[in-house]
């Protein structure tokens, strides 16, 4: 933090009054910088904040007013980040906040770093629900975000003597950006018992009784689109005992303490995000939790389409809701519920209703991820909600039978559940039947779950009920905000910024590639760039990297299948081949800073193992005279967005290299691609269709095919396994005790040796090292890597989520723009 002097203009002096209002912090006399900054930020955020509520009111009135169809986006996680920096170039006053800053001595970015992260979110899943709240108010969608409001985001991650260390993440301390809405609240049920009757007229009535309530009170969280006056809203359920339990019963029988456990059971279930990536556990809090926020969403649903007065068939050409991943899949069932056991509709007439509103995103093949809740503890926890559950499946059943009445696996494969011991819920088909679309993030990952986990639905329903919407990030945050360099550079030559809302226009940098002059800026700014990173990594590592250096980058959630494992294998490898080499043949090197970042899910003992010899490894190689800054290896500590927004722009290389198959799009790959940076990648995920769009010749591709992984790892397991050379000389290594103690390596290196190498690392780790040397070479020939570079970001503009979010809207939702007039 650079010290702000004293302000002594009479401008200065008066916004100086705002945040002695908000903060009772006197700027000119209080010495204290943290608390002088801390002013500083609080005023700047809550004059933001104010222009924000604004439109924020008439975005809402002028949504109510039209009365067209809404679109809800169910998410168990939004991963945000900060919110100032976007506030401020959506509203474009950014450069005002500059100046009437740095008249009290203040430098916006000083301010901007004061804000805790809005974490709420584990990796890719969360990220792309924030990218495409930017991108439905930018395209003035009517259109909801719905999740919870965690007490606690995802864990901070300290690293101490290598290990992994997880800390609470408790950033509610000083939260502008929401809103207590104390007068919208919902009462929620669990447990009790189900009630069956006849009422007068004959029918059968179900009434869930009993058991324990807890109220869900809304938090709203305002979001702006950039360059337009809509700004929808972002609403998180946070949980509180209801009033009428806490206080007086026992309160009044003088039960004091268990009134008080009452209350903290309540709060529990917001309390925490789950952060687990791409693992289910199956634990009861976090069943609680997704009733919890389907139901209170649902109930605010079905509120606001009432007010309407329109008979209830009306309500898919009203609502469309999208489930983000299983995760919501509740919903389907609570909306079941309420139009037949609360309206009175038809079982039927509901179903009908139901399944016309509903679309479902899949992200994940992986078997471990996939969720399945067990039936005695769904039966205990929502006795209804379970009924319910058999009677669709039911009904589906009798349709799937009638179809294919000789397939008596059939039945059992599509069943909703699971005829295991305990019995399972499993919530994919569940989704899958209650939903009108089911789609994939990436091409190849759509095309996989129609041949794979979804193949017998496609058979039931039809190929069109699935399809593709591949990924994307927002320019704005991952262009604009996060190089704004270059964002003003390419608005320098494409004659201003509508490219931040049309990313196709970028293909018309394709012209300056020639341009020495345009180049040469383009190099400085990535240099620039690296300097920037290199300064985070000197004050969080305290290792200094050369910026000239080729900066190899691998960010992203610790995980088997995005095998950190064979990159570090592959840093390894390099550090003997340097220390094989005489000083005269070093000489020939391209040095090199090999980046790593991310967080392990705490009880993923061998994802925590990776980051330990990440660790062990840069702490070897950082200290060896014989190297000096031919390799260095960096592991950042605690990455989240704001880090990535700073990483992202300074990558020469950065890897997306998962087993073939296993990473369902990616978008990383798309937020480096687009800042510049190259990347080296396997055929997986969005990977391919970036090749697709920038050119074979401007990506390094290597490894195993999609469609050849399981052959190989049936030839692993029946015809015994070869381990390759190369990596049998590191493991050797490990095993000498080079990196720390080799037993701490043992299973890592087992799971590959001994026990079928899933993820193929060892039948990929030829054709990896041959490739960066591809990358070693090519970077030699700088000229020819900035036009790759430029090219590379000409031809990007695919991946914006405003693409993706027309997408959903013209083939899912059904759903059109509402912009002011
Ligand atoms: C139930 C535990 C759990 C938690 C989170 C299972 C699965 C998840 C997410 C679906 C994991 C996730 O974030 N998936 C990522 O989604 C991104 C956005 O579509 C993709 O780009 C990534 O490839 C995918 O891994």
């Amino acid at each position: 933090l650079r010290p702000p002097w004293r302000a002594r203009s009479s401008i200065a002096m008066s916004r100086m009054s705002r945040f002695h209002l908000s903060s009772g912090v006197r700027i000119e006399t209080d010495t204290q910088y943290d608390i002088q900054f801390r002013a500083a930020y609080a005023g700047t955020a809550l004059a933001f904040r104010d222009r924000l509520i604004i439109e924020w009111n008439k975005t809402q009135q002028r949504q109510t007013f039209a009365d067209q169809k809404r679109v809800y986006y169910l998410s168990l996680e939004f991963l945000m980040g900060r919110a100032l920096d976007n506030a401020m170039l959506n509203v474009g006053l950014k450069d005002v906040a500059q100046d009437g800053l740095s008249e009290l001595g203040f430098r916006v970015e000083d301010v901007i770093n004061q804000e805790h992260d809005a974490a709420l979110g584990n990796g890719g899943l969360g990220r792309l629900a924030a990218c495409f709240l930017d991108s439905l108010a930018t395209l003035n969608y009517p259109a909801w975000g719905y999740g919870l409001r965690y007490r606690y985001g995802i864990f901070k991650q300290e690293i101490i003597d290598g290990y992994q260390v997880e800390i609470p993440d408790y950033w509610l301390d000083f939260n502008p950006w929401e809103f207590p809405r104390h007068d919208i609240t919902v009462d929620i049920q669990f447990y009790g018992h189900v009630i069956r009757y006849q009422d007068e007229y004959g029918k059968t009535v179900n009434s869930w009784q009993g058991g324990e309530t807890v109220q869900a009170v809304a938090y709203d969280v305002p979001i702006p689109g950039y360059g337009t006056k809509t700004t929808n809203n972002l609403r998180l359920w946070s949980s509180k005992a209801t009033s009428g339990e806490f206080d007086f019963q026992k309160f009044n029988a003088g039960d004091y303490e268990s009134a008080v456990a009452d209350q903290q059971r309540a709060e529990t279930i917001s309390a925490v995000l789950y952060p687990n990536d791409n693992l289910e556990r199956g634990k009861e809090l976090r069943l609680k939790q997704q009733y919890f926020w389907c139901a209170a969403s649902l109930y605010d649903i079905v509120r606001r389409f009432k007010k309407t007065r329109r008979a209830w068939r009306e309500f898919p050409d009203q609502v469309a809701i999208q489930l983000n991943d299983t995760h919501p899949t509740l919903a389907i069932v609570e909306l079941q519920r309420i139009l037949v056991d609360l309206e009175g509709l038809d079982w039927d007439e509901a179903w009908h209703i139901v399944t016309h509103t509903f679309g479902y995103t899949n992200h994940t093949v992986l078997p471990e991820a996939l969720e399945k809740w067990s039936v005695p503890l769904m039966q205990n926890l929502l006795p209804r909600h379970l009924q319910i559950i058999y009677d669709i499946n039911l009904f589906f059943l009798q349709s799937v039978e009638k179809r294919f009445p000789e397939d008596r696996d059939m039945l059992a494969r599509v069943s909703v559940i699971e005829e295991s011991h305990p019995k399972m819920v499993r919530m994919a088909h569940l989704a899958i039947i209650g939903s009108h679309k089911v789609n994939g993030v990436a091409e190849l990952h759509s095309d996989l779950i129609k041949t794979t986990i979804f193949k017998d639905f496609v058979a039931i329903y039809g190929p069109d009920k699935f399809t593709n919407v591949t990924n994307g990030i927002t320019p704005r945050r991952w262009l604009h905000q996060a190089n704004p360099r270059l964002s003003d550079l390419i608005a320098s030559k494409l004659g201003g910024f509508e490219f931040l809302k049309d990313l196709t226009l970028l293909d018309q940098l394709e012209s300056f590639v020639d341009d020495k002059a345009f180049r040469s800026e383009w190099a400085e700014i990535k240099y620039a760039n690296k300097i920037r990173l290199a300064k985070l990594i000197k004050d969080t590592t305290g290792y200094s990297v050369n910026p000239r250096a080729l900066f190899d980058v691998q960010v992203k959630r610790i995980h088997e299948y995005k095998r950190q494992q064979l990159n570090i294998f592959g840093v390894i490898h390099r550090y003997l081949k340097i220390k094989s080499l005489s000083p005269e043949e070093c000489q020939k090197l391209v040095p090199r800073v090999s980046i790593f970042g991310g967080k392990a899910a705490p009880g993923y003992w061998m994802a925590k193992t990776i980051i330990h010899l990440i660790n062990n490894v840069a702490a070897v190689i950082n200290k060896d005279a014989d190297v000096g800054d031919l390799l260095k290896v960096i592991f950042i500590e605690d990455y989240n967005v704001s880090k990535a927004e700073i990483i992202c722009p300074a990558s020469d290389i950065s890897e997306h290299i998962s087993t073939a198959g296993t990473e369902a799009s990616g978008t990383s790959n798309m937020k480096f691609v687009l800042n510049g940076g190259l990347i080296i990648g396997t055929c997986d995920g969005a990977n391919i269709e970036i090749t697709r769009e920038i050119g074979e010749q401007n990506i390094f591709l290597f490894g195993t095919l999609a469609e050849d992984v399981e052959e190989i790892r049936h030839r692993h397991r029946y015809d015994g396994f070869r381990l390759d050379e190369n990596l049998a000389r590191v493991f050797e290594e490990i095993q000498k005790g080079t990196f720390g103690d080799a037993d701490d390596f043992s299973a890592l290196i087992s799971s590959i040796t001994d026990h079928g190498d899933y993820y193929l690392v060892s039948d990929d780790f030829h054709s990896y090292l041959t490739t960066q040397e591809l990358v070693d070479e090519a970077f030699q020939d700088q000229d020819e890597w900035i036009a790759k570079s430029i090219t590379s970001v000409a031809r990007m503009g695919f991946f914006s989520t405003d693409r993706v979010i027309n997408e959903y809207a013209d083939s899912i939702w059904n759903v059109e723009p509402l912009p002011e007039e």
